[in-house]
């Protein structure tokens, strides 16, 4: 139980920096830091009885021994100081003496303070769980890593949605749909009986950020993944998972039961499907105990689902949330659905679709909306869903891998993308009540909670294809754990662990981080302008993208550009898309004057000599936004190479390589796009701005087969 770190703290190697460590790298601290922290951290009391505990314990015994360092050695039993206490009432005789309160904390919440033990000056770390336990230790590393005083700590946190989840779009042959950062994660030829250190490492990192839960494989199911063969290696997964307080879902097709069960139906009212799903949901739980449940996209993209058969969303979701119930499993029905056959607006039909069902769903269902009603894009409005269904529980669904952002070479810090979603105010109870209250459940009451990211890791050494990508993973965590955080806060804590705590390093690079997103969306999308990528693969413009299989899968579907004007008209003159929100939203959006000039393009079709705020037509704003976002690259560049000597090497090229890629896009998107679009203007670029360097035939004759992620 009382362990003394002393012994533990072996020299180590200095590694390369190739990203692997993530933030949770732990090089030594300044002398002087570590000096001043070492008192307080010269023990550490925690209970190792348990995997979660000693998960813990290895966690702070690593994290400890390499930021304070071997040198100079700790203080031996007889002159120590100070104590690291974790546990909770139940695993630590300490803890219990120290009667921290501790039921408010919930499962998984915790207490960071600052006490007195034995006459000595100690750390106590208090939590109902040992999970709550883990959450704090990483906790206190992180007030390490950043360098923070911790000399009078007295910190509560209990996170704000219950389930904090990644959604890999992992396929069962390792190709990861709209992955960048190489091939899957998971080596599911090698599982279950070949667990490399990856696994565990997966594990840690999401754990450190509040992550719990992961769904393994791609919203596209195979049904072979729930065959008795991969159950056994998602089960393989879950048990390393388990320790870091990680539990698993999988995709669930729902015509599996005619896939590998040899029924001749998937109809969601049939006996026989019924007793289908009862029973895979038995075996799984046999070799799962804690399996968290189904995620399920249906009806969608060429899914097969309960339409199928003539029956509700909510016929299919109830039918699975019926087998998973006896085992107190959930299922995540996500609402990302828009026909073929009808001809409205894309935007309005999820919402049409679900908000009927409202109050239709078990109380085991959650559904899972994105952000915005298109699909991911480097800006939308916030998904009008949000604040329209009190009686369902919706799960917020971001995604963290850059699909319409610029893959991995972009650097495009999402905080601000997901901090502007979840800070929208809906006023579906008037004023205050934002996507966040939504989403945490505060706003009515939801019993379940919760948000999903949709993974950028890959089996890249760096994880997640690029330095900066990894922290999008890192704020998505974060923000999971509590809306409300700052992403620039996040950004600078990310920075510090990542890079380093000196300020001179600290501000430029969050200074790139935030302005990064707001860069691509005006090289690629601005003034609300969206769905103008490439076609299928989505890599590089593609305005004029037009014919195939179905109109919203085409860029002049979104554009609608002609000689008169650019724009979607969602107003109640038009697709009537506005009329979704709460009535003080809806007034908003449907006057172009009072639309926020981000979305003007999103919500009207106006005139290319419409006068914008800066008082430029609105051709003349769209030239201005488009060059603005290549002079952002080019200065994000220059900051960061002159960085160079102050970043380790390693990183630091491969980052100024990504920056320079990313310039060179960035002007392929403005010429691109502005050679296109004068085509239907008719306008001069205004003075001082550079003409496309090519003509459009050029840039429309680009082809791309075999850019990556393609579904
Ligand atoms: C998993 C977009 C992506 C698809 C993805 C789909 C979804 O359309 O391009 O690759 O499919 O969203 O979220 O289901």
């Amino acid at each position: 139980m009382l362990l003394l770190l002393a012994a533990l703290l072996l020299p180590r190697p200095a590694a390369a920096e190739d990203g692997y460590d993530l933030w949770l790298r732990y090089r030594p601290i300044p002398d002087a830091d570590a000096e001043a922290y070492r008192p307080r951290l010269a023990q550490l009391v925690a209970p190792a009885a348990t995997p979660t505990q000693r998960a813990t314990r290895d966690e702070l015994v690593r994290g400890l021994g390499g930021l304070l360092g071997a040198q100079p050695p700790m203080s031996d039993a007889a002159k120590v100081e100070g104590a690291l206490i974790v546990g909770t009432p139940a695993s630590s005789k300490q803890i219990a003496g120290l009667k921290l309160a501790t039921k408010d904390l919930g499962r998984e919440g915790y207490r960071i303070r600052t006490v007195e033990f034995d006459g000595r000056d100690a750390i106590a770390i208090a939590a109902n769980t040992d999970a709550g336990a883990m959450h704090g230790a990483f906790h206190l590393l992180r007030l390490l890593q950043t360098g923070q005083p911790i000399d009078a700590l007295d910190i509560r946190e209990v996170p704000r949605t219950q389930l904090r989840m990644l959604n890999h779009w992992d396929n069962l042959d390792r190709h990861v749909e709209r992955g960048y950062a190489g091939e899957s994660i998971w080596d599911w030829h090698k599982l279950p009986d070949y667990l490399g250190p990856r696994y565990a490492d997966y594990a840690r990192a999401n754990a450190s950020i509040g992550i719990n839960a992961t769904v393994l494989n791609n919203v596209n199911a195979s049904a072979q993944q729930l065959t008795p063969m991969y159950i056994e290696k998602a089960a393989a997964l879950a048990n390393v998972f388990r320790p870091y307080g990680i539990r698993v879902f999988l995709s669930a097709r729902f015509s599996a039961p005619v896939e590998i069960g040899g029924l001749k139906t998937a109809d969601p009212l049939d006996p026989q499907v019924r007793a289908w799903w009862k029973a895979k949901a038995d075996e799984i739980y046999k070799a799962i105990p804690d399996f968290g449940g189904f995620l399920v996209k249906a009806n969608s993209e060429g899914q097969p689902g309960p339409q199928d058969y003539g029956r509700t969303h909510a016929d299919g979701a109830n039918m699975m949330a019926d087998a998973v119930k006896p085992h107190g499993g959930i299922v995540i029905w996500r609402a990302f659905v828009y026909s073929h056959e009808t001809p409205d607006d894309r935007a309005k039909q999820a919402y049409n679709e679900f908000v009927p069902l409202d109050g239709k769903f078990r109380d085991n269902v959650m559904v899972q909306v994105k952000n915005g009603a298109i699909d991911f894009q480097p800006r939308e409005p916030f998904h009008p869903l949000f604040g329209a269904m009190p009686k369902t529980p919706l799960m917020m669904e971001f995604q963290i891998t850059k699909e319409y952002l610029g893959f991995a070479t972009h650097l495009a810090y999402l905080g601000p993308l997901f901090e502007e979603t979840l800070r929208a105010d809906t006023h579906a109870r008037g004023k205050g009540s934002t996507v966040a209250k939504v989403v945490d459940g505060e706003l009515h009451g939801y019993r379940l909670t919760g948000m999903a990211g949709v993974a950028n890791i890959g089996s890249d050494r760096n994880w997640s294809g690029s330095h900066f990508d990894q922290a999008n993973w890192y704020v998505f965590g974060r923000l999971a754990w509590n809306p409300e955080l700052s992403s620039r806060d996040i950004a600078e804590e990310w920075t510090r662990m990542t890079f380093s705590n000196d300020g001179d390093i600290v501000q430029p690079v969050v200074a790139m981080m935030m302005g990064s997103r707001e860069a691509v969306v005006d090289y690629m999308t601005p003034l609300g302008l969206h769905h103008l990528m490439g076609r299928g693969h989505h890599y590089g413009p593609g305005p004029w993208v037009e014919g195939g299989p179905r109109a919203d899968w085409t860029s002049v579907y979104y554009h609608r550009a002609t000689k008169d004007g650019i724009g979607f008209d969602r107003t109640t003159r038009g697709s009537d898309a506005v009329s979704q929100y709460a009535k003080p939203v809806a007034a908003q959006f449907d006057d172009a004057g009072r639309t926020p000039e981000e979305f003007l393009l999103w919500f009207h079709h106006l005139p290319w000599d419409y006068t914008t705020r800066s008082g430029r037509t609105l051709w003349d704003e769209l030239v201005v936004h488009y060059s603005r976002g290549v002079d952002k690259v080019r200065d994000m560049r220059r900051t960061w190479n002159a960085l160079e000597g102050r970043i380790d090497p390693e990183r630091h090229a491969q980052i100024a390589t990504f920056l320079a890629i990313q310039e060179k896009e960035a002007q392929w998107w403005r010429d691109a796009s502005i050679a296109y679009f004068q085509t239907f203007s008719q306008r001069p670029l205004p003075d001082g701005y550079a003409p496309p360097a090519h003509p459009l035939d050029y840039y429309e004759s680009l082809e791309f087969p075999f850019a990556p992620g393609n579904g």
